[in-house]
């Protein structure tokens, strides 16, 4: 283990005796320097020039929904990074509380961030019971920096801190994840964004979202992740969060601006389908898209081990849904056993059931639209199976959902409640009058 003071002191020890210079030399990316022994830790702090973060004024900081920024201190013109791999208690959505594995204490791990060119040094400790290591999904990298268990380096043992060392060559949306073991330490929530900004942006966004999508099996009522699921996974997510657990994105009206978002699911693509807006794909974790190559999307397909960049201009305001397209992963907690029920003529069946099974209940009959809703009693440190209450009815969708919210007068970006429509532009129920003038003829 590391404490934070040791730490300290090693990151400014190595970065001294390394003598890193400025980043974005040529020849950074190619000699790789050698591991320094850590250093005693009887040594003078003050020797670092470390600066605390927020240091980097090059760049607007990504907005992660329900995660966190990863600090980093700057040692010799290096920035340092800390990641601690470890058991983390996570909260999906109110209600479902879990033991997941996660980074620095949260599952995703904390977004790092970093500019085109910069040089970055990154600690990684293992507090995990088993053997892990850090690949930097999508990073053009020093062969030995990679972070394959066993082909690119030796385990990191429970215990141990190891030292990554390398040069941000690339701007983009990358990942972090362990190579080792990776079904169950990345079903388990080990997993994080990294982006790393444009020297000079093409363009720069006023507001910028990073979004990890994953998803889970939590057995109902049970507290722990079980990542030898292969199929039917019941807890799909956002940032490690399912509707209503999601931070709304709240933006003001007329910004430009770029939702990043990462897929480290174990089985499924998804594709993210946005309201409202009519968005482009910029960028892969293969980079920036040439602006000839962007094409208009609502949906964009983030396949497992990829990230999409999409960027548009807030021109509409209001409350919209963003969420996976796939129906079944805006549920949370759903069974996939039992009969259809659609079209059973289920007249008289509880009450013929019921002296068999107190409390049996038909459902599904005309449909699951009722199942959160109807605010069924559900088992210890589970959830409904969809949603919340919204403005104007019951949202019957949970999982991997969330909303983009554009209002004209932001003083902040605390959520501001419901969109207040202008009158006259919400759909309502249709009046006699109106029907009959248009000649529509519809049951009453
Ligand atoms: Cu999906």
């Amino acid at each position: 283990m590391v404490s934070r003071r040791q730490f300290i002191e090693t990151a400014a020890l190595v970065g001294g005796a390394a003598l890193v210079t400025r980043a974005s030399q040529a020849d950074a990316q190619q000699h790789e320097h050698p591991p320094s022994r850590p250093p005693p830790s009887t040594l003078p702090a003050q020797k670092a020039q470390s600066t605390q973060r927020p240091a980097d004024r090059r760049y607007r900081p990504v907005v992660t929904p329900n995660g966190a920024a990863l600090p980093y201190r700057t040692v010799g013109g290096v920035k340092v990074f800390h990641l601690v791999a470890e058991p983390v208690q996570h909260e999906f959505a109110p209600g479902l509380k879990g033991e997941a594995w996660g980074y620095n204490g949260r599952t995703p791990g904390p977004t790092i961030e970093a500019v085109e060119g910069d040089r970055v040094r990154i600690y990684v400790t293992n507090r995990l019971p088993e053997p892990t290591t850090v690949h930097w999904h999508g990073f053009i990298l020093p062969n030995g920096m990679e972070g394959v268990g066993g082909l690119n380096q030796r385990y990191i043992r429970p215990g141990e801190t190891f030292r990554y060392e390398f040069t941000c060559r690339f701007p983009g949306t990358y990942m972090y994840h362990p190579h080792v073991d990776e079904m169950t330490q990345m079903g388990m929530g080990l997993q994080g964004l990294f982006i790393v900004h444009e020297l000079r942006p093409r363009r720069r966004a006023d507001r910028e979202f990073a979004i990890m999508l994953s998803e889970w099996m939590i057995p109902i009522g049970a507290r722990r992740p079980d990542p030898r699921e292969m199929q039917e996974f019941n807890v799909l997510t956002m940032n490690s969060k399912a509707f209503p657990g999601t931070e709304p994105l709240v933006v003001r009206t007329g910004q430009h601006v770029r939702i990043r978002i990462g897929n480290l699911s174990a089985m499924h693509n998804h594709p993210i389908h946005l309201h409202g807006y009519h968005f482009k794909i910029t960028a892969t974790d293969g980079g920036p898209i040439p602006e000839s190559a962007q094409w208009p999307e609502t949906t964009a397909l983030v396949s497992v081990g990829q990230t999409r960049d999409i960027e548009f201009v807030a021109d509409a305001p209001g409350d919209w849904a963003m969420h996976c397209h796939f129906t079944h992963h805006v549920m949370n907690q759903m069974g996939h056993e039992g009969p259809n029920m659609i079209g059973v003529r289920a007249d008289g069946l509880d009450q013929r059931v019921r002296p068999l099974l107190p409390g049996y209940m038909t459902m599904g009959h005309a449909g699951m639209a009722a199942m959160g809703e109807m605010g069924m009693p559900v088992p210890r440190n589970s959830i409904p199976m969809k949603g919340a209450q919204g403005k104007h009815d019951y949202i019957d969708m949970g999982g991997m959902f969330t909303v983009l919210k554009v209002r004209d007068n932001l003083t902040s970006y605390e959520d501001p409640g419901w969109y207040d429509n202008p009158p006259g532009t919400v759909a309502r129920q249709a009046t006699a009058v109106e029907l009959r003038a248009d000649g529509v003829q519809a049951p009453s």
